[in-house]
């Protein structure tokens, strides 16, 4: 480090949001070094060091920390690594993604956030934005970086943002001009001290909202009455478990009323009213998105694109048009009369419920990855309603077998080639299989992504032995 003086933006991780930031920070003049901690980076370090950007691979330097001008840290790289709280603590400001991209950004941003249905609900605001005749970008923890924007020459009309908690943990100055909050339950417990804390992170996303803002806001989440009197933009509210029995839930939705821009969930039905009218959306008709929880995605993207000035056909289209992202409740295929099904993005408890709640019965589960102070009894009831047997791997596999083995015989396997194997063995015709593992997948595999696409390939190649077998008489 002897020849980098103390004006230097130190980026650290050099995953997709690192790379994406040191780049930007370099095609803003800014003199920028790189470091990750893991060797195999090298060749993303190498790609930087081509534009003249300086790098620490497989290792990381507290000189290096110290002496940085400002530490941009990626989502993922935990907050109490020492080397960061040692730089805080000699003053080296320390911010993340999206305080950077909101110094440099122009554009208007619908941030979204929560546990479960993020993704979704992303996809499903862009989709209603442009088919409203807006054009977007689309980014965040969906996968392509925000900085990425601020690199194309594009210009969206707005900016349809997927935000996590960890982005949160490090947002100062990030301000949405629509900012929604789809739901809250436990996850990350093992980035966080305690459940509050990450609620207060994911409460974050109004902070720097203003009265010119919008905040969409699912009522049901614990807390809502006191919270949306500290939250200083309008907010629009949804849930198919209304409290309306509450006075100050009450006023709140008087003033959608009187705004007339709401929506009801009732039923199967998703009823969706602006000043043009009063729309009924039968999701029965939408298999693309199932579930209570999609019908809550969808009324809190409605409320999202008409906010942002999309139109009731927009929504409509979008809707009729919608496909199922990948590795969500996704049938893979049928074996002997047992359903395969990919839902490897259920990475906590409460997605995994909402999973159970689908199938009912005789599902047989596959659990496990990586340790995060999951707890899992919080599966318990539908675990003893909904399944016959747990199959456990992974980091997780002796935490599930104590917590869950008395409810529900529980297998621990040490593959995903083994949990297809027996799942298969144990099933009988008509009942289902399920992968919806309530944990983070990166003790075993690169993300949620690998490890739906291995449990594919275990069930097809299962498939090509049975196939082989009945050739061969067996
Ligand atoms: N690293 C260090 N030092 C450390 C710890 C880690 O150098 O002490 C390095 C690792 O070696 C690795 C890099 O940091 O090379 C990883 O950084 P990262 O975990 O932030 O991963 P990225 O590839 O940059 O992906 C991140 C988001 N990842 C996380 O938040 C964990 C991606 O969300 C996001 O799509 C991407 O930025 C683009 O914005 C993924 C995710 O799993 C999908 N998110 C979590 C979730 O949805 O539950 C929050």
């Amino acid at each position: 480090m002897d020849n980098i003086k103390q004006s230097y933006f130190l980026v650290v991780g050099l995953g997709s949001s690192g790379l994406s930031m040191a780049r930007f920070l370099h095609s803003k003049g800014q003199k920028v070094v790189a470091t990750d901690i893991d060797a195999s980076r090298t060749p993303a370090g190498k790609a930087l060091k081509a534009l003249g950007i300086q790098t620490q691979i497989g290792f990381h330097d507290q000189t290096t920390f110290n002496l940085a001008r400002t530490i941009v840290v990626s989502p993922g790289v935990p907050l109490d690594m020492i080397y960061l709280k040692t730089a805080a603590r000699k003053g080296v400001p320390i911010k993340g993604d999206l305080d950077i991209f909101s110094q440099y950004n122009k554009t208007p941003v619908i941030a979204i956030t929560g546990t479960n249905g993020k993704t979704t609900t992303t996809t499903l605001v862009r989709d209603m934005l442009e088919a409203s005749g807006l054009t977007t970008f689309m980014g965040g923890n969906i996968g392509t970086p925000l900085v990425e924007y601020l690199m194309d020459d594009r210009q969206a009309d707005w900016i349809v943002a997927e935000i996590s908690s960890f982005q949160l943990d490090l947002a100062h100055n990030f301000k949405p001009e629509v900012g929604l909050l789809l739901n809250v339950a436990q996850d990350h417990l093992d980035r966080y001290a305690t459940f509050d804390s990450y609620i207060e992170s994911k409460w974050g996303i109004f902070q720097n909202q203003t009265s010119h803002d919008k905040a969409i806001i699912n009522q049901a989440i614990e807390g809502f009455e006191t919270r949306i009197t500290q939250i200083s933009s309008q907010v629009f509210s949804f849930s198919s478990r209304p409290n309306s029995n509450n006075p100050q839930i009450k006023d709140q939705i008087k003033n959608q009323i009187k705004d007339r821009l709401n929506v009801r969930i009732s039923g199967d039905h998703v009823f969706i009213r602006n000043q043009d009218g009063l729309e009924d959306i039968d999701t029965r008709a939408l298999t693309e998105l199932p579930g209570i929880h999609n019908r809550e995605n969808i009324a809190a993207a409605s409320l999202a694109n008409l906010a942002a000035g999309g139109n009731m056909q927009g929504i409509l289209s979008a809707l009729a048009a919608f496909k199922n992202l990948p590795h969500r409740m996704a049938f893979v295929r049928t074996l002997n009369g047992i359903c395969f099904y990919n839902d490897s993005k259920a990475t906590n408890t409460d997605a995994v419920v909402r999973a159970l709640e689908s199938f009912q019965k005789n599902i047989i589960l596959i659990l496990g990855g990586k340790e995060k102070g999951t707890d899992f009894s919080q599966l318990s009831s539908w675990v003893k309603k909904a399944t016959k047997q747990i199959i456990a791997m992974g980091e997780a596999s002796d935490h599930i077998q104590e917590k869950l083995g008395e409810i529900c015989p529980v297998l621990q396997v040490t593959s995903m080639e083994e949990a297809v194997k027996r799942a298969y063995e144990i099933g009988c015709e008509g009942e289902v299989v399920l992968l919806s593992p309530a944990c983070a997948s990166f003790d075993m595999y690169e993300n949620y992504g690998a490890r739906g696409d291995d449990f594919i390939a275990q069930v097809n190649k299962l498939e090509n032995k049975l196939a082989a077998g009945i050739k061969n008489g067996e």
